[in-house]
């Protein structure tokens, strides 16, 4: 390809990707592209498809963001996901879907372990791999009963629930209070900490005392926020506008 061609593909791919929030470096990097097209620069990058809410691709997309990975963001609309055509071609009839080049991924935790491989927050060994997916598990497992009170309970049960919370959260505590690099496994940042910080963040807006008796997890959610580009992307219009769920409430 010439240089003139890889130009006119990354060009289509920045308007494709330009409502994304990228960080400094990344954006600093897209306005190299256009000046110094190379291959390197018009790889296709990952493609997300899901609602225009945060839900279950907050912590995704804060794993991408602090790895400076550009992603291309089709958002479906409600009304366009109740025609039906969507739903009936994604293998388990539900969003997010994921695009690595030729792999296509359905099952958020799925998408999380992915990147996770590719960008070195996995761990450094299986036995870290394996700790890690256990803390993921114990996130998800939160994630699921939150799930349950936003979509299913939230007038009736939102009281009892920030009443248990300290119960779910104490795990984390105790995890995170031994853990010398201040991440849940080893000595550096694992997908289950983006995620866990992803959840955490919708509990301190869910039940604002949440994270009050849990001194460890309050400065581990300070200092993953403070991540310049994790920072950068918090701060960023497109993303700080996405509800956190599909129903109005948090
Ligand atoms: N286990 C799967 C995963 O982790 O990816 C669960 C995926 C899932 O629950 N997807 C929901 C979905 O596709 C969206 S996340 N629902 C549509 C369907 O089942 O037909 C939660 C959500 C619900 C509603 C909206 N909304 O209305 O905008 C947004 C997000």
């Amino acid at each position: 390809m010439t240089h003139q061609k890889h130009f006119k593909a990354y060009k289509r791919i920045v308007a494709r990707t330009s409502a994304h929030c990228t960080s400094g470096a990344a954006r600093a990097l897209s306005e190299t592209q256009l000046s110094r097209p190379t291959l390197f620069y018009t790889m296709a990058p990952y493609t997300l498809t899901y609602f225009p809410v945060k839900g279950r691709c907050g912590a995704l997309k804060m794993m991408l963001a602090d790895n400076d990975q550009q992603l291309k963001e089709n958002m479906v609309s409600i009304e366009e996901w109740m025609k039906g055509d969507m739903k009936g071609s994604c293998l388990f009839g539900q969003l997010p879907k994921f695009e690595d080049g030729d792999l296509v991924l359905y099952q958020s935790n799925a998408m999380l372990r992915h990147l996770g491989r590719k960008h070195g927050a996995y761990g450094k060994n299986d036995c870290e791999a394996s700790l890690i997916d256990m803390m993921n598990d114990a996130v998800e497992d939160l994630r699921l009963k939150y799930i349950k009170l936003i979509y299913q309970e939230y007038e009736t049960g939102k009281e009892a629930y920030c009443k248990d919370l300290p119960n779910h959260l104490k795990p984390f505590e105790s995890v995170l209070s031994k853990s010398k690099s201040g991440f849940l496994v080893g000595d550096q940042i694992s997908f289950a900490d983006y995620n866990l910080f992803d959840l955490l963040l919708n509990h301190k807006v869910l039940c604002s005392a949440s994270l009050d008796s849990f001194p460890t997890l309050k400065s581990y959610v300070d200092k993953i926020a403070a991540r310049p580009k994790i920072k950068a992307l918090l701060e960023c219009e497109n993303f700080k506008k996405l509800p956190i769920n599909g129903n109005g409430k948090q």
